[in-house]
C-alpha cells in the first residue's frame, strides 16, 4: 500500500536547527530560525508569563471544551490589542475573533474560509514571503500567485509592488505583512499603506494582514498602523495575529483570526462559517496559551511586566541592527549592509548570496537561510566581531 510513497526533504528553516545542533565549532551561531533569543542566547519564559502560569495552574477549575472560537476571554483581549483600545471597529461590533493553534491556524482557517465561502479567488502573497504561506493556501486548493516585493539590488521594491496590485483581478486576496516582514525586514511607511490601500479600494481586493511579530518593529500600536487603518477603511478584511512571538509562548500554539466585517449581522454570518471551518480542522483550539494572554492582559500588573519585558526584547533586537552595521565598519562594508539598520522586526534579508551563506555554514559555524534571511536576535556582543570577520571574508 505505501511502496509508492516518496520520502520528501524537510522544512529547510527547521532542518537549521538540527544541522546547527550537530556542528563542533565552539564559536558557532545560529541565525536561522525565528525564534528571540537573549544576550545568552537563550528563549526565556517572559516574567510575565511565569506569574500567569502559576495563577492559572491555582485557580484552574476545569479542562472542558473551550469552544471553536476558543476563550471569550481571549477573543476580548486580542481585539483590542490588535484593533485598538478605543477602534470604531469594534464599536460598530464589525469584528469577530476565532482562538486558534498559533498564527499558522489563523492562516489556515482564513484559507479554509476563502476556499469554501469565495471559491475561485487567487491569493497573491509577496516574493519572498514566509514559505509556509505557499504550503497553506495551495493545500487549502487556492490559486497563489505572486507580487514583487524586493528589487535585485535587496531593497523595497514598493513600485514593482504597487504597480503588480493594480494588475490584480478584482476580488482576489492580497497576503500584507502587518510588520516586520518575514523574511525580508523590509516593512512598509504610513504613506506607502495608504497608497496600498487605495489600489485594494480601487480593485476591490480583499485584504489578509498577517500580523505574527505586533510588537518587534517600532511598538504594539505602532506596528498595528496598516492593520488599524485597513481595518477602520475597509467593509472587509481578514487578520491573522500570532501571540507565538510576542508574549514568548510557541509552543502553546496561540493565535487569533479576526474577520472583519461590514457591519455586525454580515459579522456573525462570517462567524458561523468560521466555527465550521475550525470544528472541520481540530474542533477546539488548546486553551493554555490563550488564558495566559487574558491572564497577562486582564490584570494591570502583569500587563505593564510583559510590556516591559516586550520592550526590552524590541529595543535589544533594533540596538543590534546598528551595532552589526558598526561592527562591519573596520571592513568598510557597513554601507554594503546598511540596510540592516533599517529593517525591521527579527529578519533581515543580508543581501548575502547562497554561496556566501554556504561558506558561512561551512568554514565558520555561522548558520543561515540560504535566502541570505539572518535572525538578528541571534546576534549578541559577544559574537558581532565574530560575525564581522566571517562576513568580510566571504565578501573577499
Ligand atoms: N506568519 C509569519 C509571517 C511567520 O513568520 C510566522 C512564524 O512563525 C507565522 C505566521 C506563524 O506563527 P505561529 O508560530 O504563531 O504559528
Ligand atoms: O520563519 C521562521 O523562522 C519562523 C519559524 O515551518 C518557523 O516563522 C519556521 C518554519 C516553520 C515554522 C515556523
Amino acid at each position: 500500500m505505501f511502496e509508492h510513497i516518496e520520502r520528501v526533504p524537510g522544512d529547510a528553516i527547521l532542518g537549521l536547527i538540527e544541522a546547527f545542533k550537530k556542528d563542533t565549532n565552539p564559536q558557532k551561531v545560529d541565525l536561522g530560525v525565528g525564534v528571540y533569543r537573549d544576550a545568552h542566547g537563550n528563549t526565556p519564559v517572559m516574567r510575565a508569563v511565569k506569574e500567569a502560569e502559576a495563577r492559572l495552574l491555582s485557580n484552574e477549575t476545569t479542562k472542558t471544551y473551550i469552544g471553536s472560537h476558543g476563550a471569550p476571554a481571549y477573543g476580548g483581549v486580542v481585539l483590542p490589542m490588535v484593533l485598538g483600545a478605543s477602534s470604531p471597529v469594534l464599536e460598530a461590533n464589525r469584528a469577530s475573533a476565532t482562538q486558534s493553534p498559533g498564527g499558522t491556524g489563523a492562516l489556515r482557517l482564513a484559507a479554509d474560509f476563502i476556499a469554501t465561502q469565495l471559491p475561485d479567488r487567487g491569493i497573491w502573497v509577496s516574493d519572498p514571503t514566509w514559505p509556509n504561506h505557499h504550503g497553506i493556501f495551495t493545500a487549502a486548493g487556492i490559486e497563489l500567485h505572486k507580487y514583487p516585493y524586493v528589487d535585485p539590488d535587496n531593497r523595497l521594491d514598493f513600485d514593482g509592488m504597487l504597480g503588480a496590485l493594480k494588475k490584480i483581478p478584482e476580488g482576489d486576496v492580497v497576503v500584507l505583512h502587518a510588520c516586520c516582514h518575514n523574511p525580508t525586514g523590509f516593512d512598509l511607511s504610513k504613506s506607502q499603506w495608504q497608497q496600498v490601500l487605495e489600489v485594494v479600494k480601487e480593485r476591490q481586493l480583499l485584504p489578509l494582514i498577517d500580523f505574527a511579530y505586533q510588537g518587534f518593529g517600532e511598538g504594539l500600536d505602532e506596528d498595528a498602523y496598516g492593520v488599524r487603518l485597513f481595518a477602520e477603511q475597509l467593509d472587509e478584511v481578514i487578520i491573522t495575529s500570532s501571540c507565538s512571538k510576542n508574549f514568548g509562548i510557541y509552543c502553546e500554539r496561540t493565535g487569533c483570526l479576526i474577520m472583519v466585517a461590514k457591519d455586525a449581522e454580515q459579522m456573525e454570518n462570517i462567524r458561523s462559517q468560521v466555527a465550521i471551518v475550525a470544528r472541520e480542522n481540530y474542533s477546539n483550539p488548546p486553551a493554555h496559551g490563550g488564558a495566559i494572554v487574558s491572564e497577562i492582559l486582564h490584570d494591570a500588573e502583569l500587563s505593564a511586566m510583559w510590556r516591559e519585558e516586550l520592550t526590552e526584547m524590541r529595543d535589544r533586537i533594533n540596538t543590534l541592527r546598528r551595532d552589526f552595521v558598526e561592527a562591519l565598519k573596520p571592513f568598510g562594508l557597513d554601507e554594503k549592509y546598511a540596510c540592516v539598520a533599517e529593517q525591521r522586526g527579527m529578519f533581515s534579508y543580508t543581501g548575502l548570496t547562497p554561496e556566501q551563506v554556504d561558506r558561512l555554514r561551512d568554514e565558520f559555524g555561522i548558520y543561515m537561510v540560504r535566502s541570505g534571511r539572518a535572525n538578528v536576535a541571534g546576534f549578541s556582543q559577544e559574537n558581532l566581531p565574530y560575525l564581522a570577520k566571517a562576513i568580510a571574508a566571504v565578501n573577499d
